[in-house]
């Protein structure tokens, strides 16, 4: 009795003050102001919006499927999964494409930005077993987008490593770089005929950082300065031959493009001054160390080099903790990106940090940065997600000016919340970073796509159901798991019919 009168009690204290959050909270700014003489978006400019394949397709281990990490993980892992579920069924797009096309056609979106499931088309990773109900389903998706005039834009990798793989060492085992190639030429060689749109990996920073630095991902390696910095670099090489592969091989009849994803954010000194050392430092850690070598130099910023070679000596070790790029992989990376895919969240404040904050090593130890967010910026439901429009428009012309105004397609780009259908909160963020877009485009930046995270609500990784970011939402306890639009949904819908940002 004692403990439900405690529980009680805490409860009303924990929702009063949700309640204070929320409404304070909704009276933050989220907007910003248009700027340029534009205020359409370009004729050939592209409104979509994205998934991945564990968060949606379900039928984990149906029709030949292999488990990935991430099937491993939450079986074996119910405790770090913040409402203990796993993927196994989630929102079943695998049996209900049919729903999801639906919700794609009343969107009115030109393309869909969707991943494919290494383990259900390769269950042995390698290309000994190619499995044909997964390359069916597939095909199928493929096909019934171009039917409706849709533009499938394909994630090769979006986290879920094979588990076969996973098991000899994943992205820290250098064998992954012919593996990953094998399965690029694979998914060219089956689907490129008509994916004109290749997204090699998603967020590299995300999976190597929570997979091999902090541990909170699969495979939960805790190895900060030195698993992340193996990882990220062999996944840079995996993207480079997976796109030398497409130029060679398949570029010259199927005429695609292919890029790789990367999740930057602008930094804000606190003192309120911009573009200068530090915020290009904060720059070269987060967007740099592999945009660099990719879309500007063929090796990492020299900040990193030098950085990561000092302290690494400091350590008493005869090599640097960050890989070498040597001469023959710099002309393999060097310009291996047709565009560059932003996802785009939030932003931070930076601030040099003395002494350098993080583990001995970290990746933060190295940056000898620390951030943090403001106060005065809107929270969503995702305690890592702020609303700074402001941020968008800023790392599109720090892109544009540092790598040749490359080719920008925004891949991602949301809210959370705990998936209420009406849903002003979401609409402020949209509208915001729409006009950040229109901004930066007024200003030269070249940017021809942009993507919603996510089409429907879905499974959100470590937080499994709790946070929701779908324009549509899907009654998970129903058979039919039907989906219903949100008001967000209609709004961008009207941006897109009308190719403006309406009030
Ligand atoms: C995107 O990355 C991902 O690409 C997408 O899959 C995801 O649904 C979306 O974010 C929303 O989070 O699980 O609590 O440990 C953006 C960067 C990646 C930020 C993962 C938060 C982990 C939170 N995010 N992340 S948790």
């Amino acid at each position: 009795m004692k403990a439900q009168i405690f529980a009680f009690l805490w409860a009303c204290i924990l929702c009063g003050s949700f309640a204070d959050f929320n409404s304070e909270n909704s009276a933050k700014p989220c907007e910003l102001a248009h700027k340029g003489e534009n205020i359409e978006f370009p004729k050939d400019f592209s409104f979509g919006v994205a998934t991945s394949a564990y968060q949606i397709e379900g039928a984990w281990n149906e029709d030949g499927k292999a488990p990935s990490m991430w099937d491993t993980y939450t079986h074996e892992h119910p405790e770090r999964i913040s409402d203990h579920s796993t993927g196994d069924d989630t929102v079943e797009s695998y049996h209900r494409f049919d729903q999801d096309l639906a919700v794609l056609k009343e969107l009115k979106v030109n393309f869909y930005r969707f991943s494919i499931s290494w383990s259900r088309v390769l269950p042995n990773a390698d290309t000994s077993v190619k499995n044909r109900k997964g390359i069916d389903y597939y095909n199928m998706v493929i096909d019934k987008l171009l039917q409706n005039n849709i533009k499938p834009m394909v994630t090769m990798f979006h986290y879920d490593m094979p588990e076969s793989f996973n098991e000899f060492g994943g992205f820290t085992n250098s064998s992954v770089i012919d593996y990953f190639e094998a399965y690029a030429s694979f998914l060219y060689e089956t689907f490129g005929d008509r994916i004109k749109w290749w997204i090699t990996f998603n967020d590299p920073y995300v999976f190597c950082g929570m997979g091999y630095a902090e541990g909170t991902f699969p495979p939960l390696v805790h190895s900060p300065g030195v698993g992340d910095y193996i990882c990220m670099d062999n996944l840079l090489r995996s993207h480079a031959r997976a796109y030398r592969s497409y130029k060679e091989k398949y570029y010259s009849y199927q005429r695609g493009k292919v890029g790789i994803n990367i999740n930057p954010a602008f930094f804000y000194r606190k003192d309120g001054q911009t573009s200068d050392e530090l915020v290009d430092r904060a720059l070269q850690y987060q967007l740099g160390w592999l945009a660099g070598p990719i879309y500007n130099t063929g090796n990492y910023p020299s900040v990193i080099i030098q950085d990561i070679a000092e302290n690494s000596k400091i350590e008493g070790l005869s090599e640097s903790r960050l890989p070498v790029i040597n001469s023959t992989w710099s002309d393999i990376i060097k310009g291996s990106g047709d565009f560059l895919a932003v996802n785009y969240y939030t932003s931070h404040y930076v601030e040099i940090a003395t002494p350098p904050e993080g583990e001995v090593p970290s990746k933060e130890y190295d940056s000898k940065i620390k951030v943090s967010m403001d106060d005065k910026w809107r929270r969503a439901k995702s305690e890592w997600l702020y609303c700074v429009p402001q941020g968008l428009e800023d790392v599109l012309k720090w892109i544009r000016d540092k790598y040749n105004n490359v080719e920008v397609l925004i891949t991602e780009n949301g809210w959370s919340d705990d998936g209420q259908l009406d849903d002003p909160q979401r609409i402020d963020y949209l509208r915001a970073h729409l006009q950040a877009v229109l901004n930066a485009i007024n200003d030269g930046c070249n940017v021809t796509h942009y993507t919603h995270w996510s089409a429907m609500d879905n499974f959100e990784w470590n937080k499994g159901y709790t946070e929701k970011f779908g324009l549509y939402s899907v009654n998970m306890t129903s058979e039919n798991k039907e989906r219903f639009p949100k008001k967000s949904a209609a709004f961008y819908t009207s941006v897109i019919d009308s190719r403006r940002i309406l009030r």
